[in-house]
Parts: C-alpha cells; sequence; structure tokens
C-alpha cells in the first residue's frame, strides 16, 4: 500500500512516520509548509521524546516525504488517514472544519478500492453523517467502491511513540472489509491488541468513553479535595488511603484539567446525548467542576497572603508552570491561563516561569516570563505544573515564605517546619 497521512500534528506525524518504519510508503500532508519543508528535512515541528530521531531515519531512506499538495497525495495513494485537529467552538460543539475540509481533498482524489480511515476525535456519529456523504459525492459507493474506518488515537503526550507501538487498538468499520483491512495496517505498528468492535460509531464512542472517564473521575478527586480542605482533612492521604481498596483508583486532585483531549472529548458527547434529548448531566458536571478549579487556587492565594496580612490586590505572584501538565511544552487548555487572568484582574502583580513553554506564547498571556529564581523571590509562590525541575524547590528557596502547591507533588511539612505558609489543592 502507499498510504497518505493527513495532518503532521502530535498525532499524524508519529503515525506517519511508524508506517514508513513499518515499510510502507507514506507521503504526509500538511496545511503548513513550515511543517512541510521541516518534515522533508528530516526534522521534527513538534517536541516529542524520539519523533526527531525517527523522522530523520525515515525521511533518510526515502519512505516518508512531506507535502502540501493533499490531492495528488490522494491520487498516488490507496489508503488516506485524516489526524487533523478538532478543536471546541465557544458553546463548546464540535468544530469538525478541519476534518471536513481533509476529507474534500481527499474526495478529489478518491479512487475505487481506496480505503479511508478516520483518527481524528469526533462525535459519535460524525464518520457516517459528515464524512461518509463528502466522499460520496464523487459518485463512489462506501462499501462498493470504497472503505471507510475509524481507529481513535489514543497515545499519552510524551510517550506517544511507546504508546502508539504498544497500546491497543480499537478499529470500526463501515463494513468487515473495511475494518478488516484498518487492522491488517495497524497490527504493523503495534504490538497490542487490535480489538475491532462493530461498527464506526461504537469505535468514535469508545475513544469520547475513554477519556470522559478520566476527566469524571479528576472531577470527583478535586469535590473531594475541597471538600477535605474545608473539614481539615489532607485529601492527598485520604485518596492514597481510599486507593488500598482493591476496587478503588480516585485520581490526583489538582489545579484544572488541561490539554486538548480531557478539557474537550466530555463535550463531544455531551453534544449528541442533548441533540438525542438525554442530558448528560454528570459530564456536563465534571467539565463544570473541573474548569473551576483555577478559581479555587485564586481563592486559596487570596486567603493565604491574608493570613500574611497582605492583600493580593499589589502582591507579586510567581506562578511556577504554563503547560497543561508536566515535562510538556503543550499549554493548550492550561488551567494556567484562567488563574493568571484572574490575577491580573485581581490587580496582582503577576510573573510566570516555565523551562518547556515557549516565552512568546507566555507573553501572549499578557506576562513577563522570568527566571525560576526570580519567580521564586516573589510574595507568594504558585506552583500550577509538576515539572520536574519544580520537584527540586526547597524550603529556603520560598523567599515571601508562602508556597501555595496545587499539585501534590512536595511535602508539605517538610516547608511547614521552616514556617512557610504552605497551601494547595486538597490540603487543609
Ligand atoms: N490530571 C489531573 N489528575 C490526574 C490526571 C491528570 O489533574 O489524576 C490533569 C493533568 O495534569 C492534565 C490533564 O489532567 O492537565 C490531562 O492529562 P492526562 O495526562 O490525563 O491526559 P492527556 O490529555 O495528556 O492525554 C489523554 C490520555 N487519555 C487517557 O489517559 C484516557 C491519552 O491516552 C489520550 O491519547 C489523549 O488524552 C488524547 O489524545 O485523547
Amino acid at each position: 500500500y502507499r498510504i497518505a497521512v493527513f495532518g503532521l500534528g502530535h498525532i499524524g506525524l508519529p503515525t506517519a512516520a511508524l508506517f514508513a518504519r513499518a515499510g510502507f510508503d507514506v507521503t504526509g500532508v500538511d496545511i503548513s509548509t513550515e511543517t512541510v519543508e521541516k518534515v522533508n528535512i528530516g526534522k521534527s515541528p513538534v517536541p516529542e521524546p524520539g519523533l526527531d530521531e525517527l523522522v530523520a531515519e525515515v525521511v533518510g531512506k526515502g519512505k516518508l516525504r512531506a507535502t502540501v499538495d493533499g490531492v495528488s497525495a490522494a491520487e498516488e495513494s490507496n489508503v488516506m488517514v485524516v489526524v487533523v485537529p478538532t478543536p471546541v467552538n465557544s458553546d463548546n460543539t464540535s468544530d469538525l472544519s478541519a476534518v471536513i475540509s481533509a476529507t474534500e481533498t481527499i474526495s478529489k482524489g478518491l479512487k475505487k478500492g481506496d480505503l479511508v480511515i478516520i483518527e481524528s476525535t469526533v462525535p459519535p456519529g460524525a464518520c457516517e453523517n459528515v464524512v461518509l456523504p463528502i466522499l460520496e459525492k464523487t459518485g463512489l459507493r462506501a462499501s462498493g467502491d470504497f472503505g471507510l474506518a475509524y481507529t481513535p488515537e489514543r497515545a499519552l503526550p510524551n510517550n506517544t511513540l511507546h504508546e502508539m507501538q504498544n497500546n491497543a487498538r480499537v478499529i470500526g468499520g463501515i463494513d468487515g472489509k473495511s475494518a478488516e483491512m484498518a487492522a491488517q495496517l495497524y497490527g504493523k505498528v503495534t504490538r497490542g491488541e487490535v480489538i475491532v468492535v462493530d461498527d464506526i460509531i461504537t469505535a468514535e464512542m469508545v475513544k469520547l468513553m475513554e477519556n470522559t472517564y478520566r476527566d469524571t473521575n479528576i472531577a470527583l478527586a478535586n469535590e473531594l479535595a475541597v471538600i477535605c480542605e474545608s473539614l481539615g482533612i489532607d485529601a492527598i492521604k485520604a485518596i492514597e488511603a481510599a486507593n488500598h481498596h482493591p476496587r478503588v483508583n480516585l485520581h490526583t486532585p489538582g489545579p484544572g484539567v488541561g490539554g486538548h483531549c480531557l478539557s474537550i472529548d466530555p463535550y463531544f458527547i455531551v453534544e449528541m446525548a442533548e441533540k438525542h434529548g438525554v442530558p448528560a448531566r454528570l459530564i456536563r458536571t465534571a467539565r463544570e467542576v473541573n474548569e473551576s478549579m483555577p478559581f479555587h487556587v485564586l481563592d486559596i492565594i487570596r486567603d493565604a497572603l491574608e493570613s500574611a496580612g497582605r492583600d493580593l490586590a499589589g502582591s507579586r505572584v510567581g506562578v511556577l508552570g504554563v503547560a497543561y501538565k508536566g515535562d510538556v511544552a503543550d499549554a493548550r487548555k492550561t488551567p494556567t491561563r484562567p488563574l493568571v487572568a484572574a490575577l491580573i484582574s485581581e490587580g496582582a502583580e503577576v510573573v510566570v516561569n516555565d523551562p518547556h513553554v515557549d516565552p512568546v506564547l507566555i507573553k501572549k498571556m499578557g506576562v513577563e516570563p522570568v527566571p525560576l529564581e526570580e519567580a521564586l523571590e516573589s510574595d507568594c509562590v504558585v506552583l500550577m505544573t509538576d515539572h520536574s525541575e519544580y520537584l527540586e524547590i526547597t524550603p529556603e528557596m520560598i523567599v515571601g515564605g508562602i508556597f501555595i502547591c496545587t499539585r501534590p507533588v512536595l511535602d508539605p511539612e517538610k516547608f511547614r517546619e521552616h514556617g512557610i505558609i504552605f497551601r494547595g489543592v486538597g490540603r487543609p
């Protein structure tokens, strides 16, 4: 087969590169000439461990090349994989414009015998109700003339290459032949189990269920943490003890849920549920709880400053971490953004440190990126992201005497022994 992968981002590029290493001839398609140029000189435009090396290897061997010309790529290939982003609109409905546009491009090069595979996360039903009609406008018929399958990407950022080659793969097809062919292709990339489910909509739903499970579980942990704070209970220790139960797996409370997946995917279920007259109360509430967490952190900061006889307005707050989670450079949907905006509107003087995130992006949040030592000299230091660098922070480094550690990564006692006001999500 010749495979064309549409979208060379966090997931598309590793997918294309792994197919190329498995021996397929792969054309990567992207609308960004900058991305295409970078890939063609053997470099990865997305930071992901091991990806630069892999891209260099497969481009060097001539197995992967990139282009902006999607129509020619589709004409030359017999398998087309769509891995483009699906963000949410401001009203939390799905924005399928990138999937639609990639599908339209593919339809211009679609031939008899081709297989189209969608990997982008979509609301249940989107492949059959949105993608399929575009492909059939060509006059070709699904099943009879071409195949269609859906297989969600499930790899964890920062561990993408490992997970893509080891995680189980869920596949749904428009017919048995499409599913079987997709299963064979992905079986060449992953050692994990390849699970063929009944149909496309089931495969679409599986992906959303996984991230909704995690988001809802984190919301539960966050709500329990806030309750524990008010009752004088250390929620982190309580959750740890509860998780010794063989059937309990409470997640970790924190400053909120960021990233492009957990904070978006539950809304895709809500959207379709409501269209079908089902309210999706729990899933929606979980989102509300997680989206409220940065403002809970704001309350903790204000409270801690007031307990030291200071006002939030006019105080200098040093925020540590812009990335949505530790040791990544990705700041999409990060809880740090609403926190910083709220601090500024309350009149605090905010400085931000992040050793991984592009300083240009930090400046766009309306704050100054500063070195760690400078952030630590603030009246109040707030750890938002569990970057490895921050795990080395010691009481002596908290010059202003107030430390808000929103992630359970440092021991409160160690700081309190030194007279530091130590507060955190879930800490009494
Ligand atoms: N978080 C918590 N508490 C926890 C776990 C996470 O507050 O106990 C926060 C993190 O700090 C972060 C956010 O949640 O802000 C999301 O982080 P994550 O590591 O849970 O997930 P992502 O968004 O990096 O990747 C998820 C993964 N999905 C699941 O684990 C079910 C990944 O496997 C998916 O491929 C990815 O979404 C995706 O692309 O959908």
